[in-house]
């Protein structure tokens, strides 16, 4: 294997690790050599749903495992965690997308979603991914609510080395994002990453916030911003979808980011909001460091999932 390629999966590996070892250990290492049997089987069963795979996609991959061992008495664990980790590849198709700036300067991404979910930290290590191979980035501190976030961003700016525009508490979101617009544009910037605020008690404020954003940013060009993700906590399993759609339905969302996978059991919960929200799967948060957010890849996600307890 290529050596960044590997450095990429173990990070995966690592990141998902939880969810894996949780896995893991309810099947008693039933995805090694050893053959199944009823017991095996329903101990998979339980486990997918323990990993908050949730009831349809826990039913797919137990139909396919079963199908072959009706077939195949001889079947190995090693063998089911394959089917397990194709059937799951099979649901996922179209989650993956690669992200990168395009011709149109700036290309802007509006990150929201609730407090907490990771919009901040996203925003820094997606502007420091693209400053690192080569970009030019600027990011914006539209939060304005919470009078923390921009001295947050500071701080990652800092470390870094990140160009923010900066706001003061109570400003208008809308008026950041138009000046770090015109300042991307300006400074001929690649990218304009924008971080916005999250409260959840006045979502209907917040939601109309988002919306006077793109309106402003769309006289601004046509269109932008072009790219609007939501951040979404990946340890609060399924629990996200209604959020998700609330947010959906203000700001036509283009794409996802799920965060926090490497802090649970639970890494199942990301297919389901997929199944949902049927909306690319731009990154995935493995950790707190810059690179721990990493581009989404169905495989790798799939295989660390069912990795052998063999190896
Ligand atoms: N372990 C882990 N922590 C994360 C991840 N993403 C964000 N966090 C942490 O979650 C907390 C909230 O993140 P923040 O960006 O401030 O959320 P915001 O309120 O949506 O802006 C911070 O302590 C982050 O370091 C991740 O992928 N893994
Ligand atoms: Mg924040």
């Amino acid at each position: 294997m290529h050596a960044e390629k590997k450095g990429f999966f173990r990070r995966f590996r690592e990141g998902l690790q939880k969810t894996t070892r949780s896995l893991s250990s309810a099947v008693g290492g039933v995805f090694g050599r050893a053959k199944l049997d009823e017991d095996s089987l329903n101990s998979i069963e339980e486990a997918l749903f323990g990993a908050d795979f949730g009831v349809e996609t826990t039913d797919e991959v137990m139909e396919a495992i079963r199908k072959e061992y009706r077939r195949n008495r001889d079947l190995r664990g090693k063998e089911a965690a394959e089917i397990g980790a194709r059937v799951l590849e099979g649901v996922l198709e179209g989650s993956e997308k690669a992200f990168a700036p395009s011709q149109e300067k700036p290309t802007v991404v509006a990150l929201v979603g609730v407090n907490g979910s990771g919009k901040t930290t996203t925003s820094a290590k997606i502007a420091w991914h693209f400053q690192e191979s080569g970009s030019s980035v600027l990011v914006g501190a539209c939060d304005t609510f919470r009078a923390a976030a921009n001295e947050q961003l500071k701080v990652w700016s800092d470390r870094l080395g990140l160009e923010v525009i900066g706001s003061h508490q109570g400003a208008d979101p809308a008026a950041v994002a138009f000046d770090s617009f015109a300042a991307a544009q300006k400074r001929e910037k690649d990218l304009l990453v924008l971080d916005t605020a999250g409260r959840l008690h006045t979502k209907s404020n917040l939601m109309e916030e988002l919306k006077k954003v793109r309106r402003v940013l769309g006289k601004q060009r046509e269109g932008a911003p072009e790219e609007r993700w939501l951040v979404i906590d990946g340890s609060h399993g399924t629990n996200s979808i209604q959020q998700a759609r609330i947010f959906h339905e203000a700001f036509e969302l283009t794409g996802l980011v799920i965060t926090k996978l490497d802090g649970t059991s639970g890494g199942g919960a990301l297919v389901g909001i997929y199944r949902e929200m049927k909306l690319p799967i731009y990154y995935i948060g493995l950790g707190e460091q810059p690179e721990d957010l990493q581009p989404f890849s169905v495989k790798e996600y799939c295989q660390a999932i069912f990795a052998s307890s063999d190896e």
